[in-house]
């Protein structure tokens, strides 16, 4: 086969996004309507700041700025994890990062599934938030052999689904008729199933030792549990949910409200009950109900160096020391002000956090630069005082674990918080995936590098 015949990678990824909107809508209606508000929100962002729109012109695709950019999975074997790899390859789509989740009492460890490069992120950013549930957390030994022979006897993807990340694999891409397949394919795995895998018996047993292990075990499949949409202004949103009809968590999670926005902040609306059967022993079967699926929106800010991470993780953990978020919303304002003292101490100028080490920056020749002539430095920091290069922050494409813990706990129901001994494994985690994870920092700190290199080269080559 022609390889100029395959579709694109990115194609397939926005096809599959677009597809898996269209269904999550359908199944959650509640998800429809926060899209309605991000749409409506974000349109009123622009129309108040020309200045800050222009600017998303020249950076971003603006018709597509309300679209979904993360969504979610929790998945239950090694094999499922790893054929999840292969399928996400299909659209170009590649593990970065391992978050340890047990220390926030969530039994599961996790990557992030995403476009690397800047083009393939500009064309479509969507990542899915993967996990890989931990029975190995759980203490009673029967019941851990009792969800794993449940879980061996499921098969998440459909024949066609496999076969045609094969044909990928081995033809190194699809063509248009293929791809279209692949992508109503794989959706299957990702849609609600309302009927249980499980007894009512056995699902109470799950749900007891974690509502998460009864969430992952209790199914057909790995049900996508949100989608999450690019908001530019969280806290308008946050405030705005009741009046649409839908119950904010109690907090946003990551940073407080800034000039200069610094990673990730967060919220989701709380998850739905929802109708569920379950076959009793006799065959026959019971109504229930179960609760995992909600909606969430994101506001991306820099990515931190690892300095400039540890500072934010230790200004984090001051400020629960003083307060720390009840999850039926009762201190958040107590909450949020504790959290903006406590960042008091990141600085709020790009200049300075460039300065400090604390974050990313793609560097860029300015118009000056551009004019320059023949310019034989290596120095950067000569050539931004100089005026002949700029530097604009580099946007975090990546997650927080404490943020992710902060979610999953306010979709768990408010007293599902547990103790779990901290144990991360990545190592473990990459043997289950099959393929060891990008490490996110070396990945930005190559972004700046490789821009550095590109200014010195493009002044330097003037001369030739
Ligand atoms: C995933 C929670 C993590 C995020 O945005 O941090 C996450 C889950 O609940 O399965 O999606
Ligand atoms: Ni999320």
């Amino acid at each position: 086969m022609k390889e100029n015949s395959f579709v694109s990678t990115d194609d397939i990824r926005s096809a599959f996004s677009a597809a898996m909107s269209a269904m999550y809508r359908t199944e959650v209606p509640a998800y429809g309507t926060l899209m309605e508000l991000v749409a409506t929100v974000n349109a009123e962002t622009l129309a108040a700041d020309p200045a800050f729109k222009a600017r998303l012109e020249d950076t971003d695709t603006l018709e597509r700025i309300s679209e979904e950019r993360h969504g979610a999975i929790r998945l239950g074997t090694p094999a499922e994890l790893s054929m999840m790899r292969r399928a996400f390859a299909v659209m170009g789509m590649y593990p970065v990062g391992y978050y340890d989740l047990s220390t926030a009492g969530v039994p599961v460890h996790s990557t992030a599934f995403r476009p690397v490069g800047d083009e393939a992120l500009k064309r479509n950013p969507f990542r899915v938030f993967t996990s890989l549930l931990r029975l190995d957390l759980i203490d009673d030994m029967e019941l851990r052999a009792e969800a794993e022979d449940i879980l061996s006897r499921r098969q998440i993807f459909t024949p066609l689904a496999v076969a045609l990340t094969e044909k990928a694999e081995h033809d190194g891409g699809l063509n248009k008729v293929d791809a279209d397949r692949f992508v109503s394919e794989v959706l299957e795995t990702f849609r609600w199933h309302d009927k249980a895998n499980v007894s009512p018996a056995m699902y109470h047993r799950l749900h007891d030792a974690h509502r998460l292990i009864a969430d992952v075990v209790s199914f057909k499949g790995p049900h996508i549990n949100h989608l999450t949409p690019r908001t530019l202004d969280i806290d308008a949103i946050q405030a705005r949910m009741p009046d649409y009809g839908i119950a904010p968590k109690a907090v946003v999670e990551g940073p407080p409200t800034r000039r200069c926005a610094i990673l990730l902040r967060q919220t989701s609306f709380k998850a739905l009950e929802e109708p569920v059967s379950f076959q009793a022993e006799d065959g026959s079967w019971q109504a229930g109900s179960h609760t995992a699926r909600f909606g969430e929106i994101e506001q991306r800010g820099i990515a931190l160096t690892p300095k400039g991470r540890a500072l934010y993780d230790e200004l984090l953990t001051a400020s629960r020391k003083i307060v720390r978020p009840a999850a039926d919303g009762s201190n958040a304002a107590e909450y949020e002000k504790a959290l903006e003292q406590a960042f008091v101490d990141f600085p709020d100028t790009w200049a300075e956090i460039r300065i400090k080490g604390l974050g990313y920056f793609a560097y860029s020749l300015t118009e000056k630069g551009r004019r320059a002539g023949v310019v034989a430095s290596t120095d950067i920091e000569g050539l931004i005082a100089t005026g002949l290069v700029q530097f604009d922050p580099i946007v975090y494409e990546d997650f927080l674990p404490v943020s992710a813990a902060g979610i999953f706990q306010s979709n768990l129901g408010d007293d599902a918080a547990q103790e779990f001994v901290a144990s991360p494994n990545q190592q473990r985690f990459e043997i289950d995936l099959g393929a060891t994870v990008l490490n996110e920092f070396d990945h930005y700190a190559g972004i700046e590098q490789g821009s550095i290199d590109d200014c010195i080269r493009a002044l330097s080559k003037l001369e030739a």
